[in-house]
């Protein structure tokens, strides 16, 4: 007897800054099948500015190029109702870049603009069921205005990434233990997704022991390790003389992926609506620790113990979330 199963519908996904540095890395990974899995096809919708358009014409041939089985469509676009339409994803990676002379004001309010358009049109173009995952920075606070601008998508639909930072944090502690990197579990990174944010070694597995019960040094862990993770992005910058691009493009996929299937044996660290969990500020686009059940539905791990260090460090992260808050909202005229 011949059993046939009907092939899957592709799932559709739109990124925005296609033609950049991390769209570069990300979309053939997504077009490969690494983001939601080997048997599951993709269309992909490539969105870029006018002055991107070019250039994003030769990714959208390479993509052509590899013949990917899993890539059923490729649509280039510089309209947001074209590119946010019917999409079950949407990854918000471009944005615009802080240049010299410009006030960290300006940036948000530049930027700001930029999600309050693209969170209209996700609103009003892209399926109820849409997940929108925010990477262009400020991440957090353009996931909470995208967010604003989309009154019919919930806001639990919302992510921004801290995942990088996650990954980041894990690594330093392997390689301070001298283990692999996969024995670093529940490694949560709390609050923006700036120098400020807080990588929690105090609840951090090693080898399923508490990392500081494997390493000793104290203040290694505050003094080193905590900064280090923090300014990774600025030693990418300095070394490489261009910003973390591979790797950002693999923690989206770490990201969306482990948003898609039940969580064993781990937390991850997603920016997602605060509900004033651990004192957070309700309403703030805030990186939390979560899961996801069999569902598919993520909550907010409830049981962990903060030390007054870490709520004093986690607190000042988000404090930094207010103003950015407070400062582009201004601009923007949208309400709290
Ligand atoms: P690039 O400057 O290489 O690419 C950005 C692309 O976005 C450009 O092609 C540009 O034309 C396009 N773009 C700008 N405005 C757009 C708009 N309104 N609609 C559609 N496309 C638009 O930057 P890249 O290195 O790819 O970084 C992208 C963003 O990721 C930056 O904001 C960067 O700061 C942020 N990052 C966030 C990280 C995170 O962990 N959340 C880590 C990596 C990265 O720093």
């Amino acid at each position: 007897m011949n059993s046939f199963s009907a092939p899957k519908t592709p799932i559709r996904v739109a990124v925005t800054g296609a033609a950049g540095n991390i769209g570069y890395a990300l979309l053939f990974r997504i077009a490969s099948g690494h983001m939601f899995g080997a048997d599951q096809p993709v269309a992909l919708n490539l969105i870029e500015i006018e002055p991107g358009m070019a250039p994003l014409k030769g990714v959208a041939m390479e993509l052509d190029d590899c013949a990917f089985p899993l890539l059923t469509e490729v649509v280039q676009t510089s309209d947001s109702s074209v590119g946010f339409k019917d999409v079950d994803w949407a990854l918000l990676v471009g944005s615009v870049p802080r240049k010299k002379g410009m006030e960290r004001a300006d940036l948000l309010g530049i930027n700001g603009k930029v999600f309050v358009g693209q969170g209209k049109a996700i609103n009003d173009y892209a399926k109820p069921s849409v997940r929108v995952l925010v990477v262009g920075n400020p991440c957090n606070t353009n996931a909470l205005i995208a967010m604003k601008s989309a009154p019919a998508i919930p806001n639990t639909q919302f992510f921004a990434m801290t995942r990088l930072d996650e990954n980041r944090a894990k690594t330093q502690l392997a390689q301070k233990a001298g283990v692999p990197v996969a024995q670093v579990t529940e490694l949560c990174v709390w609050g923006n997704h700036s120098p400020t944010m807080y990588p929690d070694f105090e609840n951090a597995k090693i080898n399923r022991s508490k990392a500081t019960s494997v390493i000793l040094d104290e203040s290694w862990l505050r003094d080193t390790f905590v900064p280090t993770v923090g300014q990774r992005g600025k030693a990418i910058i300095e070394a490489r003389g261009a910003s973390s691009a591979a790797s950002a493009a693999n923690a989206v996929v770490d990201t969306v992926r482990d948003l898609l299937q039940p969580t064993r044996g781990d937390i991850h660290s997603v920016c997602v609506i605060s509900n004033g969990e651990y004192g957070t500020p309700a309403g703030l686009i805030t990186s939390l620790p979560i899961k996801v059940d069999g569902a598919g539905k993520w909550r907010v791990v409830g049981d962990i113990k903060l030390s007054d260090y870490a709520k004093t460090q986690i607190a000042a992260s988000n404090e930094e979330l207010l103003e950015e808050r407070k400062v582009a909202f201004g601009q923007l005229g949208l309400s709290i």
